[in-house]
Order: C-alpha cells, then sequence, then structure tokens
C-alpha cells in the first residue's frame, strides 16, 4: 500500500495512527516537515485547514487527525464489527479527543501555570473511560474488538502517565486496558523502536 505520513518530528496528533497503523501490521511512509521549512508557508497555503498532520493512502489526500483514523478504521477493520458498534466507537473517540484537546491546551499554553489543576481534574474524565471498560467487559472499548477508538485511548493514556505516573493508579481497568495494549507484539515492537522513541511527544518539549 501506499501510506504517507506528512508531519513534525513529533508524536503529537500522529502518535495514535502510527501505533495503529504498527499493530495492524502496515507500513508507511514518513515525510518530517520542519519548523523552518513550516514557516516558509509553501505547504501550509496548500493544506486544507492550513495544518498537519496530511496523509496520503493511494492518491487520496486527507487532513485532520481524527478522520485519518476513521478512515484506517474503515480500511483496516478497526471500526467495530457493525454498524451499531461503529457509531459507539466514534462516541468514545469523541470522548478521547476532548481529553486530548484539554491535554494540548495545558501543554501549550498554561503548562506552567495549569499542570496542578489538570492532573487534578484529570479523574473526573478518567473515570468515564474506567465506567466503560467495566462495562463492555472484553478489554476493547466497545465490543470485542480493537477499534482506532482504543489505540487513541491507549496514546492519550501513554502520555498522561508521562505528565503524571500515578494518574492511573485509582483506575484498575485503564491500567489493565495500557497493559494490554503495551503488549501486543507489534505495539511492543513499534513503542521499543528508534523511530517512535526518538520523538518527542509535543513540539514545545513540554511533557
Ligand atoms: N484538528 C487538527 C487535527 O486533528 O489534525 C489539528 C491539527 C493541528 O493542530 N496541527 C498543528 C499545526 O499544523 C500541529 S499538531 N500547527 C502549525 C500551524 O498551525 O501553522
Amino acid at each position: 500500500t501506499g501510506f504517507t505520513i506528512t508531519y513534525f518530528a513529533v508524536r503529537g496528533r500522529c502518535g495514535a495512527m502510527r501505533i495503529m497503523l504498527s499493530d495492524q501490521g502496515q507500513e508507511w511512509k514518513e515525510v518530517v516537515v520542519t519548523f523552518d521549512e513550516w514557516m516558509k508557508g509553501d505547504l501550509k497555503k496548500t493544506c486544507v485547514f492550513g495544518q498537519l498532520p496530511k496523509f496520503e493512502d493511494n492518491g487520496l489526500i486527507l487532513y485532520q487527525s481524527n478522520a485519518i483514523l476513521r478512515h484506517l478504521g474503515r480500511k483496516l477493520g478497526a471500526n467495530g464489527e457493525t454498524e451499531r458498534e461503529a457509531s459507539l466507537v466514534d462516541m468514545v473517540a469523541e470522548g478521547v479527543e476532548e481529553i486530548r484537546t484539554k491535554y494540548l491546551k495545558m501543554i501549550y499554553q498554561e503548562y506552567e501555570t495549569g499542570k496542578d489543576a489538570y492532573i487534578k481534574d484529570l479523574p473526573n474524565h478518567f473515570c468515564k473511560f474506567e465506567a466503560i471498560l467495566v462495562k463492555n467487559q472484553s478489554g476493547f472499548l466497545v465490543g470485542n474488538s480493537i477499534s482506532y477508538a482504543d489505540y487513541s485511548l491507549f496514546e492519550v493514556l501513554l502520555n498522561h502517565q508521562v505528565l503524571s505516573p500515578t494518574c492511573l493508579d485509582s483506575f484498575p481497568s485503564l491500567k489493565k486496558f495500557v497493559e494490554m495494549m503495551s503488549a501486543r507484539p507489534k505495539i511492543k515492537t513499534f513503542l521499543q523502536s528508534d523511530a517512535y522513541k526518538k520523538l518527542p511527544i509535543n513540539g514545545n518539549g513540554k511533557q
């Protein structure tokens, strides 16, 4: 196949899609854009919303990281097993997006002033996902199979464990979820790879 990710040299909004592609046994090409290159503005002008990531799949060009995840979910069979499940997967993934947006705002706009309050508020968000996992029983967020929402939640949780190593301590099902995802052989290999480890989580060096 011909997957290409065009993005900055960070995990950022491509973390989940890279983990997903790895776990699904896919190969892809990375086009790394430097800050200086981006500041010239030529690439930005060609991006539909003026931002990266850009994703290419055999001539189809997509922007918006969550649209890319959904595209891959449908294409690779990680989008729920029925139409009903697909809708639930979207719902849960939107919940993950809410955490991701808050996290990025804290990292980029109020790390010094807002980090402690952010960490204190985390249980109010994590408890919702804990409840979803307890209710669903399969270990995955929806149904009995892995979906793009699982990859997205997993990646958000990995970042939060760096922010606050104890943040999952009161959430046994989330903790088990992270362990289960980390132990999937292809994810394990990817997380140990230089390609993954060399990239900072965020563009401003905060984590
Ligand atoms: N909603 C978009 C998505 O999910 O893909 C957000 C994309 C976004 O925030 N991109 C940032 C960017 O391109 C980097 S993570 N910043 C440079 C700029 O806006 O000029």
